[in-house]
């Protein structure tokens, strides 16, 4: 049965583009990196052989082209889980529903989908400098909660275990975490034996909900010791960053296939950072755009 989707609820443009990205159903390539910062599109697209189509809208820039003759498309989405919920829907909705019909198509196209971020290190053995790839992402950002299906894409022991050991309770379990595992083909091209593995924590937030305290007391100020000796079925949480947990949890909902590698610009247990991360950057960028 086919389903129609109102004007309301699918915001379309005047020019048949996607309300918020602004691009058009032709436009999406199968293979996508996400990045939070708009300027990393041209970082990566500065890497392609030839540039299709462009297009800047808000902070969700799209850039698509082709890198040694695999066609792929890179987004930005900012920061923030909210801004993924976005992005993902939207990309879905170009390749997934028609747009002159409103209705959903008979063959659904799957995307494979890279997220390339920044995080922040959560271990002794996650220095600055390291590549961490999403097995498992951890939303502290509620996202996912509202989507009905929840409770069959998501981990729910490994969330229960964490809860348990976290020991928190009412204010500080609202909204409640959801776990959720990275595609596993896609973590082992991407990652291969050269980047760290584990846990990561997505957050709303950078400051208190990373354990972060500058004038503002924490309601937890145990949290990222806790955080750090959590052990899950062989897995550590390894890094906190803003986004993966949407990005995982959409992409499982949707039928796409997701994960995160992110480079550690600092590390919570050494008190040190590294905002000068350019050739890092750059290195991790190649990886990924001849594994994908
Ligand atoms: C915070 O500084 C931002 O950096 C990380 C976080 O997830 C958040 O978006 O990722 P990006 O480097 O992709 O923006
Ligand atoms: N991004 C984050 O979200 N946290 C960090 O500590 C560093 C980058």
């Amino acid at each position: 049965m086919k389903t129609y989707f109102a004007p309301s609820e699918l915001l379309i443009n005047e020019d048949g583009s996607v309300y918020h990205l602004h691009v058009k159903p032709e436009q999406l390539a199968d293979k996508i990196i996400v990045v939070g910062d708009p300027a990393r599109v041209d970082l990566i697209a500065s890497y392609f052989d030839d540039v299709e189509c462009q297009i800047v809208s808000r902070e969700f820039h799209t850039t698509t082209g082709t890198y040694r003759g695999k066609r792929i498309s890179i987004i930005s989405t900012g920061i923030g889980c909210d801004n993924v919920d976005i992005v993902l829907n939207e990309i879905d909705a170009l390749a997934n529903i028609d747009f002159q019909t409103r209705e959903t198509k008979d063959r659904l196209r799957s995307f494979e989908i890279v997220r390339i971020g920044t995080c922040g290190g959560l271990q002794p053995d996650t220095p600055i400098g390291t590549y961490i790839c999403s097995e498992v992402s951890i939303g502290f950002d509620g996202l996912l909660n509202f989507y009905q299906g929840r409770n069959a894409v998501c981990d729910l022991p490994m969330e229960r275990a964490l809860l348990n050991h976290l020991g928190w309770s009412g204010n500080m379990c609202c909204p409640a975490p959801y776990a959720i595992h990275s595609d596993k083909e896609l973590v082992e091209r991407i990652a291969r034996t050269d980047m760290k593995r584990g846990i990561t924590v997505a957050c709303g937030g950078f400051f208190g909900p990373q354990g972060r305290q500058l004038r503002i007391p924490l309601a937890d100020p145990h949290q990222n010791e806790k955080i750090g000796s959590f052990e899950y079925d062989g897995l550590r949480i390894t890094n906190y960053e803003m986004e993966s947990s949407a990005l995982a949890g959409l992409s499982r909902l949707l039928g796409h296939r997701a994960t995160t590698v992110c480079l550690v610009i600092a590390n919570r247990v050494a008190q040190e950072a590294n905002t000068d991360y350019k050739k890092l950057m750059n290195n991790l960028i190649q990886m990924v755009l001849e594994r994908i």
